[in-house]
C-alpha cells in the first residue's frame, strides 16, 4: 500500500445489508483504487458483495448526469444551473397547480430514497409542500401488504418485525430469497454463511419457492409452492395448528385479540382442501407444521414473492398470525421489532384507523390506502382518455424508474408524453427520465455522508451508523435532501432555510418537553444542541439525542450522539434484539390484534378464487433477483454488466420438452399486456407451469443515455408483461408473481 492512499471506513449503500467497507482512495489522482469488506465491522465482519464496486463506478460513470438538463421544444436536451433549473420546476408546478389544483400533480417516489437518509429525510418537506393526494411509490410493488397487515395488526405499518436469525433454530421462508437479495426487511450481512451456521449447529431452512433458489440450495429442505397460493399454505398451517392443539401464544396472550377468529377462520382450510391448489401435499404440510412446532426457537419469514402476488395482504398478515399463535413474535430466535436510535418505534399514542379512500383514483374508483395509490394506476390517472378533466398534469419522479419498474411499463412510458410537465430527481437519462422535461441530478453516494436510516430499523441486531462522504461533491453539484427541499420551498413561495427551520422545530417540538424522553428540555435547548448546519445529520442528531439510548441533550452524559457516531469506523452494537410487546403497540387499547376485520375480509375473495387456482394449466410467470442487479439501475457499470446474458426465462424440463424448446433458445411470452421474445434456460430448477424473467432490464431505448447498459445487458423488460389491473385488493398491490402467460418456440 503506497502513502497517498487513504483508507475510509463507511457502509454500502447499494441494498438493505449495509456492508461495512474499506474504500481505498487515491487523493491524488481523486479515485477509489479498490474496495473491501471491513473486518471490523461488528455485523459484516469482512463481508461484501460484487455490487459494493458500484459505489466507485456509479461515482465514475461518464454517463451519470452532474448537472440539470431541461429538454428543448426540439427534444434535445440543454444543461442549466441549479437556480435556474429549480425555479423553472417551481414556476411549472405552481402552473399547473394555479391552472387546475394541487390535485392535478403527483408524485412518485423510488427505491434508492431508502437507501439515502437524505433522501429520506427531506422526501417529506417536498411532500408536504405539494400537497396532493396523488402519491405513488415504489411500496405498491414491494412491501406495501406487509406495511398494511402491520398498520393493522399493531398499529404502525412501519414496526416491521424481523427475523432473529442469528438465535433461531428453525427458518421457515416463504417468498424471499436473501442469498440474492442479500436479505430484505432482515438486514444481515452474509445471509449464507447465517444459513449455513444455523444449520451446522442443528437447525433446520426450510424455502417455499416456485423455483428451487440460491436459498433453497443452501437449506435444509425445498418446496415447490404454486405462485401465488401462499395464503391458502398459510391458513392450512394454522388449521393445523388448532387441530393438533398446538397454539402457544405464551405471554402474548395477555394482550392478544383474535385467537379464536383465527380457529374459526381456518376451519374450512384443512392440508387435504387446499393442497390441488398449492401443489403443497396434505402429510408434507402437516410435517412442517410439527416440525416447526418442535423446534425450540423457530421463526416463520415472508418476502416479495409473498407480497407481489394475488392474495399479499393475505398472505403477509398469515405469517406474522403463525408467528404469534405459536408464540414466536416477539420472542428470541423469532420475528422481533428493534429498537432503533432514532426513536421510531418507541412506544406512543394509539393510532387512528388507517385511511383508506380519501382520495380514489378517476377512472377505476381504486382507493388511496394508508395515503398510498398503486403505482400501475399512475398511467390511467394522466391520460386523458381514462382521466378527462381530472387527469394528473403534472409529476415529479425521485430515485424511480417506473417505466421498467411498474406494471405495464409501455402503457405509463406513452402516458408520461401527455403530461404538461414532468422533473425527475435522478442521476441518468434513462427509460423513465427520457419523458422528463428537467432532470435534476443529485450527488451520489461517495459524495454525502449518510446515515443508515432505514435499515437500522429492519437489522438483526440493533446497531446504529453514520458514513462519511469519501469525496467532496464536485462543483455545481447538489446534495440530494437539498434539491428536494428547494423544489417544495419553491413551489410554495418560502426559502430552503425557512421551511427547514419550521420542519426541524416541528419535530424539536414532538420530540422533547413534558411527556417525551426528555421532559426538562425545551425545543429550543434542542436546537441550539444540534447547530445550525442544515441538512439531514441535524434532522437525525435531533432524534438520536433524544431517541433510547441519547445522551437528552445532556452533555455530561455518556449517551448517544451524531458526534459519537461521527468518531466510529464501523457500525456501532447496540445488541441483540429484545422483546418490546405490549409497550409499543399502537393499536387501540393497545392490543395484538390477530384478526383484524381489514384483513379477514379478503378471505371472501381468496374463497371466490379457489376454483380458479386448481391447476388449470396456464403458465405462470414469477420474477427473480440476481447477485449483480440493483433493479434497474446499476446495468450501466461495466464491472456489473460484464458475463453472458442473464434475462433469460427459466422454464423446466417438462414445459421445455412440452412445447419443444431447447436450452438459450428463444421465446415468445404473452400476457393479457404485451408480449416479448427472450432467450430461455431450461433447468430442473423450476415447478413445472412455471417460468420466471427477472425484473429491471429492457435497456436499449432511443435517447437514454446509458452507453454499457444499452449495450451490454439491455435484456427485455418484465413490466411489459404485468399487468396494472388486477390487484392485491387491500393494499392495492401488484402482482409481480404468478402473471398467466402463453409460452411459444420462435421458429
Ligand atoms: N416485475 C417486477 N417488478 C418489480 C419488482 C419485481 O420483483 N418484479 N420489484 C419491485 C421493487 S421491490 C422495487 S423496490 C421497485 C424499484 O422501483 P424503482 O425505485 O422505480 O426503480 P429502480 O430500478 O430502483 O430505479 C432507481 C432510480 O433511481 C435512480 N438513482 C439511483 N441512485 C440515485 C441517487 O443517488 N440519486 C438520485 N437522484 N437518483 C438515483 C436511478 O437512476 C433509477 O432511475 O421495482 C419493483 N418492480
Ligand atoms: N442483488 C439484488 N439484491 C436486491 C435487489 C436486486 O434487485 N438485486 N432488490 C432489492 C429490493 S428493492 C428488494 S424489495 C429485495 C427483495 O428481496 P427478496 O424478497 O428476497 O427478493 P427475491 O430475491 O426476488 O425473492 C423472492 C422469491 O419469491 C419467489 N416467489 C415468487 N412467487 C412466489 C410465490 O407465489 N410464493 C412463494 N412462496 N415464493 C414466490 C421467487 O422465486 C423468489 O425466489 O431485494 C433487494 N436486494
Ligand atoms: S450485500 Fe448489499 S450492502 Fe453488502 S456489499 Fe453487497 S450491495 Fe453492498
Ligand atoms: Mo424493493
Amino acid at each position: 500500500m503506497t502513502d497517498n492512499i487513504e483508507i475510509v471506513h463507511r457502509s454500502c449503500a447499494i441494498c438493505e445489508a449495509s456492508c461495512g467497507l474499506r474504500v481505498h482512495v487515491n487523493r491524488a489522482e481523486q479515485r477509489v483504487e479498490r474496495i473491501d469488506g471491513d473486518d471490523d465491522d461488528p455485523r459484516s465482519r469482512g463481508y461484501l458483495c460484487p455490487k459494493a464496486y458500484a459505489m466507485k463506478e456509479i461515482y465514475e460513470d461518464p454517463d451519470r448526469l452532474r448537472r440539470p438538463l431541461r429538454k428543448r421544444a426540439d427534444g434535445s436536451w440543454e444543461e442549466l444551473d441549479w437556480e435556474q433549473a429549480l425555479d423553472y420546476a417551481a414556476e411549472r408546478l405552481q402552473a399547473v397547480r394555479d391552472a387546475h389544483g394541487a390535485q392535478a400533480l403527483g408524485y412518485y417516489i423510488g427505491n434508492p430514497t431508502g437507501h439515502n437518509a437524505g433522501g429520506q429525510l427531506y422526501v417529506q418537506p417536498l411532500i408536504m409542500s405539494l400537497g396532493t393526494p396523488r402519491s405513488f411509490s415504489a411500496a405498491t410493488m414491494d412491501q406495501f401488504p406487509q406495511n398494511v397487515a402491520l398498520r393493522e395488526m399493531v398499529g404502525d405499518g412501519w414496526m416491521m418485525p424481523v427475523p432473529d436469525l442469528d438465535h433461531c433454530d428453525y427458518f421457515l421462508c416463504l417468498g424471499g430469497n436473501p442469498l440474492a437479495s442479500q436479505g430484505s426487511l432482515m438486514s444481515a450481512p452474509n445471509i449464507g454463511k447465517r444459513l449455513r451456521a444455523l444449520r451446522e449447529a442443528g437447525g433446520r431452512v426450510v424455502v417455499l419457492d416456485p423455483r428451487r433458489t440460491e436459498t433453497a440450495e443452501v437449506a435444509s429442505q425445498h418446496v415447490f409452492i404454486r405462485p401465488g397460493t401462499d395464503a391458502w399454505f398459510l391458513l392450512a398451517f394454522v388449521n393445523v395448528l388448532f387441530a393438533e392443539d398446538r397454539v402457544r401464544p405464551g405471554r402474548l396472550a395477555e394482550f392478544t385479540d383474535g385467537i379464536d377468529e383465527m380457529r374459526a377462520l381456518s376451519e374450512e382450510f384443512t392440508p387435504e382442501a387446499v393442497a390441488p391448489i398449492t401443489g403443497i401435499d396434505a402429510d408434507l404440510t402437516r410435517r412442517i407444521v410439527r416440525e416447526f412446532c418442535d423446534a425450540k426457537r423457530p421463526v416463520c419469514y415472508g418476502r416479495i414473492g409473498l407480497c407481489t402476488q394475488e392474495f399479499g395482504t393475505l398472505a403477509s398478515w398469515l405469517v406474522y398470525a403463525i408467528d404469534a399463535l405459536t408464540g414466536r413474535l416477539d420472542a428470541v430466535g423469532g420475528m422481533m421489532f428493534t429498537r432503533p436510535a432514532t426513536g421510531n418505534a418507541e412506544p406512543g399514542p394509539e393510532a387512528e384507523p388507517m385511511s383508506v379512500g380519501a382520495y380514489r383514483t378517476v377512472l377505476r374508483g381504486l382507493p388511496e390506502v394508508d395515503g398510498q395509490l398503486p403505482c400501475g394506476a399512475m398511467a390511467e390517472e394522466i391520460e386523458e382518455a381514462s382521466a378527462g378533466d381530472a387527469r394528473m398534469r403534472a409529476l415529479i419522479t425521485v430515485c424511480g424508474n417506473p417505466v421498467l419498474s411498474a406494471p405495464n411499463g409501455p402503457r405509463l412510458a406513452s402516458a408520461l408524453e401527455e403530461l404538461d410537465f414532468m422533473v425527475a430527481v435522478d442521476i441518468y437519462l434513462n427509460e423513465t427520465t427520457r419523458h422528463a422535461d428537467l432532470i435534476l441530478p443529485s450527488t451520489v453516494q461517495l459524495e454525502h455522508e449518510n446515515y443508515d436510516f432505514l435499515f437500522q430499523t429492519t437489522s438483526i441486531r440493533n446497531m446504529a451508523r453514520w458514513s462519511p462522504a469519501v469525496f467532496e461533491p464536485e462543483p455545481d453539484t447538489m446534495d440530494h435532501w437539498r434539491i428536494l427541499l428547494e423544489l417544495g420551498a419553491r413551489y410554495v413561495g418560502t426559502t430552503a432555510e425557512d421551511l427547514d427551520a419550521a420542519m426541524v422545530r416541528t419535530m424539536a417540538g414532538g420530540l422533547v418537553g413534558p411527556g417525551t424522553r426528555c421532559p426538562e428540555v425545551t425545543p429550543e435547548q434542542a436546537l441550539e444542541a444540534i447547530g445550525e448546519t442544515m441538512g439531514p445529520m441535524r434532522l437525525l442528531d435531533l432524534m438520536i439525542r433524544s431517541g433510547p439510548y441519547g445522551d437528552g441533550f445532556d452533555d455530561t452524559s455518556s449517551g448517544l450522539r451524531m458526534e459519537t457516531l461521527r468518531n466510529l469506523p464501523h457500525a456501532l452494537d447496540l445488541g441483540a434484539l429484545e422483546p418490546r410487546l405490549p409497550g409499543v403497540l399502537k393499536t387501540p387499547g393497545r392490543r395484538l390484534r390477530l384478526a383484524p376485520e381489514y384483513l379477514t375480509a379478503d378471505l371472501s375473495r381468496l374463497r371466490a378464487s379457489s376454483d380458479r387456482r386448481l391447476d388449470d394449466g396456464r403458465m405462470l410467470m414469477i420474477g427473480r433477483r440476481q447477485m449483480r442487479n440493483m433493479n434497474s439501475w446499476l446495468h450501466n457499470l461495466p464491472h456489473l454488466a460484464r458475463g453472458r446474458n442473464r434475462c433469460t426465462l427459466l422454464m423446466s424440463v417438462k414445459d421445455a420438452d412440452r412445447l419443444g424448446v431447447r436450452d438459450r433458445e428463444s421465446v415468445r411470452v404473452r400476457s393479457r399486456s404485451g408480449h416479448l421474445d427472450v432467450e430461455c434456460e431450461v433447468t430442473d430448477a423450476m415447478m413445472p407451469g412455471v417460468v420466471s424473467l427477472p425484473h429491471g432490464f429492457g435497456h436499449g431505448r432511443e435517447g437514454t443515455r446509458l452507453g454499457v447498459a444499452n449495450q451490454v445487458q439491455p435484456g427485455v423488460c418484465s413490466n411489459d408483461l404485468t399487468d396494472e389491473l388486477p390487484l392485491d385488493v387491500p393494499s392495492g398491490t401488484h402482482i409481480a408473481n404468478g402473471i398467466p402467460v402463453e409460452v411459444e418456440r420462435l421458429v
